[in-house]
């Protein structure tokens, strides 16, 4: 288990106005729910000589998650009503479980996570069958999800998926390669972006597709290893054959299905990425006041005291980024493209740089196999690259600033 958590000073940011008394009811929920969490023997969290290509270990550190979290009631928070939490899934929720799930367990924090990007397509454009089937056993834990969108060749440039979908006396044919795939190997069920229409080029002509995990001619057996170990995959459809009813959402209008998912959970990535800095920033400041130096503590250095107030600032900077979206998109119902993009964008850097930071101060013990803050070194890494890489957040609040302003942005 992770070293205990010094508590932070100054209110906490769960009394800010974007956040109502069920949100902090839902905050003591999950802190109740980590106190007495499983332990965790997931490779993140080992010495650096353990092996990221140990999927085994991985695997069953998520799954044990996954049930854990499922048991809680706290997957239902991913997915809508009449099978989850909420009539539609609040952002706000899911923020205030990222952040703490975060803060105690990336890996907890990504099998929250997936659940709910995984379905998200189905909680968003399933049809009333497809939400019964699935639904209810994503939100219990008894379903493991997956959203199955980039390609070797189509990363930030989605559009170009080359996926074929083709229509079949029986239902869809789909052929292709899908990659970095969370949750892939492990998964139930894949949601699939595959382009429906051969004529169509970039956005247009995609449509999303419900694949049960055990449909013949879907291989999740090629696994991806990485600097802070999640269950993750390329996934090869050779000949899969899907009923007509596995269609997701309207057909051709499977990259707005995909671009409205992302709306939902990029805030939510970037609340994690919160969960992160904010125990570095705890971490630092424990260090800080326990590490003797020059006569005193390392906390009564004044360098040591403007690093500390940086990260102080940067983690409230992310913070008030990612409860404004959260807030807008819960509150108003707006769209939050532009909101969302920010929240991501400035939580996922300043998160890097706060843990960047409280590396530097714990000095050779920052880097130390196994520490808490080397652990948060590894695991903030890939957040500025998934569900749209910092410049493709750039590039939407660019273009979006554009056209609030009535100006050309494409
Ligand atoms: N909500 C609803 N509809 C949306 C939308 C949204 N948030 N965003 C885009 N759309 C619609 C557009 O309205 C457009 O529809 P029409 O053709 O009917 O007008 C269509 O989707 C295409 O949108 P756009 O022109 O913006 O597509 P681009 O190819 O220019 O998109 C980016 C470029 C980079 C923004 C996109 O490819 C992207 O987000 N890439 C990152 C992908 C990603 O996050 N991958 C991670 C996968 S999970 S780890």
């Amino acid at each position: 288990m992770p070293a205990e958590r010094p508590t932070l000073p100054g209110p906490s940011h769960l009394e800010w106005p974007f956040l109502g008394d069920e949100h902090r009811a839902l905050a003591a929920e999950v802190a109740r729910f980590l106190a007495h969490a499983p332990a965790t023997d997931a490779p993140a969290h080992a010495p650096a000589h353990a092996d990221p290509h140990d999927h085994a270990t991985t695997d069953a550190a998520c799954r044990r998650w996954v049930r854990a979290l499922g048991d809680a009631g706290l997957l239902r928070h991913g997915v809508p009503a009449p099978f989850g939490a909420h009539p539609a899934i609040s952002s706000r929720a899911l923020c205030v479980l990222r952040e703490a799930l975060a803060a105690h367990d990336g890996l907890a924090d990504f099998a929250f996570a997936m659940q709910g990007l995984g379905a998200g397509p189905i909680s968003l454009g399933g049809t009333p069958a497809a939400r019964e089937a699935w639904l209810p056993r994503v939100a219990s834990g008894d379903a493991i999800a997956a959203f199955a969108l980039s390609e070797p060749d189509a990363g930030s440039d989605a559009g170009a998926l080359a996926c074929r979908a083709t229509r079949t006396d029986g239902g869809w044919r789909l052929d292709g390669v899908k990659t970095w795939i969370s949750n892939g190997g492990i998964a139930d069920f894949y949601c699939v972006f595959a382009r429906s229409d051969a004529a169509s080029t970039g956005a247009k002509g995609v449509s999303a597709f419900l694949v049960p995990a055990t449909t013949p001619g879907l291989d999740a057996s090629a696994r991806l290893a990485t600097i802070a170990p999640h269950p993750l995959a390329t996934v090869r459809l050779d000949g899969c054959v899907v009923p007509i009813d596995h269609l997701l959402g309207e057909e051709g209008r499977g990259f707005a299905l995909a671009m409205q998912v992302l709306d939902i959970f990029r805030t939510s990535v970037a609340a994690a990425a919160v969960g992160f800095a904010r125990r570095a920033l705890a971490e630092a400041l424990g260090h800080a006041g326990r590490r003797a130096m020059f006569g005193g503590t390392l906390g009564t250095q004044p360098l040591a005291q403007a690093i500390l107030g940086d990260m102080a600032t940067d983690v409230d900077t992310a913070a008030l980024l990612t409860y404004r979206a959260a807030w807008q998109r819960d509150v108003t119902g707006t769209r939050t493209t532009m909101v969302a993009a920010m929240a991501k964008l400035g939580a996922t850097e300043l998160a890097q740089q706060v843990i960047d930071r409280a590396v530097q101060l714990h000095g050779g013990q920052g880097v130390a196999s196994g520490a808490v803050v080397e652990r948060l070194y590894r695991e903030i890494r890939a957040l500025r690259i998934y569900e749209g890489a910092s410049e493709v957040q750039r590039l939407l609040i660019g273009r979006e600033a554009l056209k609030a302003a009535g100006a050309e942005g494409r």
